[in-house]
């Protein structure tokens, strides 16, 4: 790599320095400002020191072999893997500078903005920032896409960093649980904050297991909160000729729950509540019971905000959430709140919901659903 100090007046002329005289793969490896000319400390004037640096030609180029190219290996998890041992050992130097320069990139970005990037990894940084994926999730996606980057120079397109970035998203979602061999549980707790759509989700999933499965389905609500809440309910049940059982204490659910014994699957409505009040999470813990029978589902609308969401997640970690559901897809463009959520809790999400029509629109979530949701309609 060839590297160059540059001092300016500004990082303006600085950049415009070191396009000029490294051309526009430069990347900046370190800046500061510092102090020129002066007396005795005095009359100094501020300047910025930019360490820039090209990379002319780092990977030699040698014959096609199964080593030779990280590109061409077809599968994803391949396409991040590290250089291959041969070129290790015949060029240790090479792996120590990118991290090298991966580390430098990192330092400079942790103060700056992205560009110092180059430009197709500055779109796709400024694609991910933009659709709301939280700093260290766009860092640690960031970092695969620099190393592929310098790893692969013949493979260095927009369309491929396009590509990348969708695998890189991939691969962080990929320890995620989403597909679910176990059967299905009796009893379907929903839970979350107020307005989110959990009752409509619920009448969509009692409405398919009735339709696609023919089971015979009862509702149990412990939303007495709101005089609407139980005649919402109510509406779904009758027209699935399925029972509705009314709950305000722990002794009535346990009893709801032997009313509807002859059920094959029985589906909980709870109270939306301003669940950034952990009291109401005590609430639902008194009342409801969460055994081995039950699976229990956090809910949340993707046009929600990551800190508020934040905050009530860790209010609800302390119930037993098996997994997410995330509703109102139809209502935004931004999808990176899940990939957030989903990261952060280490869940799966179980459904998409993405309108109010019950109960057609709900989708099976998946880590490729979502990679679509982020980028797939886009062109780079
Ligand atoms: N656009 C859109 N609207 C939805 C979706 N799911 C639910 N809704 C609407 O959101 C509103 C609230 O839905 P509810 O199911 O009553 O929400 P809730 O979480 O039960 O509300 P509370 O019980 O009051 O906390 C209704 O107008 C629903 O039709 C969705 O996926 N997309
Ligand atoms: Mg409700």
């Amino acid at each position: 790599m060839k590297v160059k100090k540059f001092v300016a007046p500004s990082m303006n002329e600085a950049m415009k320095m070191v396009r000029a005289e490294l051309g526009r793969d430069a990347v900046i490896l370190h800046s500061k400002v510092v102090q020129t000319g002066g007396f005795f400390g005095l009359f100094a004037k501020k300047k910025i020191e930019v360490l820039a640096g090209v990379d002319p030609d780092p990977l030699p180029r040698r014959q096609p072999s199964a080593a030779a190219s990280l590109t061409r290996q077809p599968s994803a998890a391949a396409s991040f893997a590290p250089l291959p041992a041969a070129e290790r050992e015949g060029d240790g130097s090479l792996v120590s500078e990118l991290e090298e320069v991966k580390a430098l990139i990192r330092q400079f970005n942790a103060r700056s903005s992205s560009l110092l990037y180059p430009p197709p990894l500055a779109e796709a940084e400024r694609r991910l920032v933009r659709q709301g994926m939280a700093e260290v999730y766009v860092r640690q996606v960031m970092d695969r896409l620099l190393e592929r980057w310098y790893a692969d120079k013949d493979g260095r397109s927009p369309a491929a960093v396009a590509a990348w970035t969708k695998e890189a998203v991939r691969d962080l979602l990929s320890p995620l649980p989403f597909v679910k061999t176990a059967e299905q549980k009796k009893y379907t707790i929903l839970l979350g904050p107020t307005g989110v759509g959990k009752t409509t989700t619920l009448a969509k999933m009692a409405g398919r297991a009735v339709l696609e499965q023919g089971k015979k389905v009862g509702f149990i609500t412990a939303d007495t909160y709101r005089i609407a809440a139980i005649d919402q309910l109510k509406t779904y049940a009758d027209i699935l000729h399925a029972p509705l059982e009314v709950c305000y204490n722990a002794d009535d659910f346990r009893m709801a729950k032997r009313n509807l014994a002859g059920c094959d699957l029985v589906f909980i409505d709870t109270a939306g509540r301003n669940f950034r009040n952990p009291q109401y999470v005590d609430e639902l813990q008194q009342t409801l019971e969460f055994d081995s029978e039950t699976e229990t589902f956090l809910v949340f609308a993707a046009t929600g905000k990551y800190d508020d969401m934040k905050t009530v997640y860790n209010h609800f970690s302390r119930l037993p959430i098996d997994r997410l559901i995330v509703t109102k897809l139809d209502e935004t463009d931004s999808f990176g709140t899940i990939v957030n959520m989903l990261l952060d809790s280490r869940l799966a999400a179980a459904y998409f919901t993405n309108g109010q029509n019950v109960p057609d629109d709900m989708v099976e979530a998946s880590a490729d659903r979502l990679v679509h949701l982020l980028f797939g309609a886009e062109r780079w």
